[in-house]
C-alpha cells in the first residue's frame, strides 16, 4: 500500500488548491483531466459545494458553467463537452448527436442523460454562506439569475421523469446516478435482451464488471435514437429504476428552492409541497427492511441490494427520527462502517458483489462522506457526522486526493488529483 509522509493542514490546504486551479477550465472545473477532460454535472456541483465557503464566486460561476448545457426541456445534462476536446472521451459528442436535438443548447455539446439534481442544493448553500456578508447583494443576485433554471430542471423530473407514476423521478441509465458501476444496477443491466457489443476499438473494459461498459453505450445509443422522446421513455426504455440518493438529492433540492424563490421574487410552496411528496414516495416506494432500496421499475420490484445510495434520504431534514435511527443503525453496523477502517463502503460488506477496489462496488469516497457527514448533521447526530468528517481527511492525509479509496486500508484507486476530493476537503478543513 502506498502511504504519504504526514501531511499538516495547511499543507493538505495548499494541496488542495492547486488541484483546483491545475483542473480549471475557464469558468468550470474538470474531475480529473487526464481521465475526465470536460465538465461533469455533480462533480461540478461537489466543487460548487466545497466551495461555497471558500470562494462563493467560483462556485457561483461553476453553476451558471454547467448551466449552460441545460437543455430546452429543462434537463440539465451529465457532461458539458469542451469543443477542443471533444472526442478525448468516449462516448463524446459523436455519440450523443446533442448538436442536431431541438431542445439542445446552441454550440454547447453535451450528452443527452442527467445526473443527481444537487444544484439547487449547491445554489443555497453559496446564497446561506454569503446572506450576512458584504457579498450579499452579489449572492441575491445569482440566485435571481439561477432560480428560472433550478425550478426549470425541477419541472423536467416532475413531467418527464416520474416513469412509474408514484411520485419519484427514475434514472434511465447508470451514468444517471452518478454510480455507474453500482451492483444495484446489476440485474436491469443483465435483464437487458439485445444488448450488443458497443465498444469502440482500443476502449478497455476494467473499470466496469463483464460487458456492462457494452449496455451502457447500447442504452445509451437506444434513447438517443429515439430523438430522447419522454414517450419512449415512458413505453419502451427498457431500464428504469428509482434510486433513493438521486431522490433524496432531489428532495433536498427540493427544500433548497423553497429558501431560494423568495429572493428570486417566487412562490416558495410548490417546493415545500414537492418535498413532501417526494418524501412520502419514498417512504412507500423503496423502504424494504429498515433501509432504502432501489426499484426496478422494468422488472417491478426493489433492487436486493443496500448500497451507501440508501442513505441519500436522510439529507431531508423532515426524515421522520424513526426511520432515520435505522439508517443510521444499518450505517454504523458491520455492514457499512462498523467493518470498514475508511468509511462509507459504497456497497455493503456483505454483499456477494461487494469489491473492495471497484468504484461503487465497495471503495469509500469523498463525495458520499461528505453528503453522509451532511446529512447526519441535518438530524443532530453530531457524533456521526464529526466521525465521518474525520475518517474523510484521514483518506486523504494518507492517499491524496484520489478518485475513490479501499475502505479496508484507505489506499487510493482510480484517478488522481479529483476535483471533487479536493474541493470537498477545503469545506471540512474550513
Ligand atoms: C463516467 C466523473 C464521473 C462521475 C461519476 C463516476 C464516473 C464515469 O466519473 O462516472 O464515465 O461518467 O461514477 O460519479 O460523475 O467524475
Amino acid at each position: 500500500m502506498e502511504a504519504r509522509p504526514a501531511i499538516d493542514d495547511a499543507a493538505l490546504e495548499r494541496e488542495a488548491w492547486s488541484v483546483l486551479e491545475a483542473n480549471r477550465t475557464g469558468t468550470a472545473t474538470v474531475p480529473a483531466p487526464g481521465l475526465y477532460p470536460h465538465q461533469w454535472n455533480w462533480d461540478s456541483t461537489f466543487v460548487a459545494l466545497g466551495l461555497a465557503r471558500r470562494d462563493p464566486r467560483r462556485a457561483g460561476e461553476e453553476l451558471l458553467s454547467l448551466l449552460t448545457g441545460q437543455w430546452g426541456t429543462g434537463m440539465v445534462p451529465h457532461i458539458v463537452f469542451r469543443p477542443a476536446l471533444a472526442e478525448s472521451y468516449f462516448p463524446g459528442p459523436s455519440v450523443w448527436r446533442s448538436a442536431g436535438h431541438p431542445a439542445a443548447p446552441s454550440g454547447v455539446p453535451t450528452s443527452g442523460l442527467t445526473q443527481p439534481p444537487m444544484q439547487a442544493l449547491a445554489a443555497w448553500r453559496v446564497w446561506r454562506h454569503t446572506r450576512d456578508t458584504a457579498d450579499r447583494e452579489e449572492a441575491d443576485a445569482l440566485v435571481r439569475r439561477l432560480h428560472p433554471m433550478l425550478a426549470a430542471q425541477h419541472d423536467y423530473l416532475t413531467a418527464c421523469r416520474d416513469l412509474g407514476g408514484g411520485g419519484l423521478a427514475a434514472i434511465v441509465h447508470p451514468w444517471e446516478s452518478g454510480m455507474d458501476d453500482s451492483p444495484a444496477w446489476d440485474d436491469p443491466l443483465e435483464a437487458l435482451a439485445g444488448a450488443r457489443d458497443a465498444r469502440p476499438p482500443g476502449e478497455s473494459s476494467d473499470r466496469h464488471p463483464g460487458d456492462h461498459h457494452d449496455r451502457y453505450v447500447w442504452l445509451a445509443l437506444r434513447y438517443r435514437d429515439s430523438g430522447y422522446d419522454g414517450a419512449y421513455l415512458r413505453q419502451d426504455h427498457p431500464f428504469a429504476v428509482e434510486d433513493p440518493m438521486f431522490n433524496g438529492i432531489w428532495l433536498a433540492s427540493c427544500h433548497a428552492l423553497a429558501e431560494l424563490a423568495p429572493v428570486a421574487g417566487a412562490d416558495p410552496r410548490p417546493y415545500g409541497e414537492a418535498a413532501e411528496r417526494i418524501r412520502a414516495a419514498l417512504l412507500e416506494r423503496l423502504w424494504s427492511g429498515g433501509a432504502f432500496q432501489a426499484r426496478d421499475l422494468c422488472a417491478g420490484r426493489l433492487i436486493p441490494v443496500c448500497t451507501v445510495g440508501g442513505f441519500g434520504p436522510m439529507l431531508d431534514p423532515g426524515m421522520p427520527a424513526d426511520r432515520v435511527a435505522e439508517l443510521v443503525g444499518v450505517l454504523e453496523s458491520a455492514r457499512f462502517m462498523g467493518a470498514a477502517g475508511y468509511p462509507v463502503p459504497s456497497c455493503e460488506i456483505r454483499a456477494s458483489r461487494f469489491d473492495r477496489s471497484r468504484y461503487w462496488r465497495g471503495p469509500s469516497w469523498v463525495n458520499t462522506n461528505w453528503l453522509l457527514r451532511r446529512a447526519a448533521a441535518l438530524h443532530g447526530r453530531d457524533d456521526l457526522a464529526r466521525r465521518l468528517g474525520a475518517a474523510t481527511l484521514r483518506l486523504v492525509r494518507q492517499s491524496g486526493f484520489r478518485e475513490c479509496f479501499d475502505p479496508f486500508d484507505g489506499s487510493g484507486r482510480g484517478g488522481r488529483d479529483f476535483s471533487w476530493s479536493a474541493a470537498l476537503t477545503l469545506d471540512l478543513l474550513a
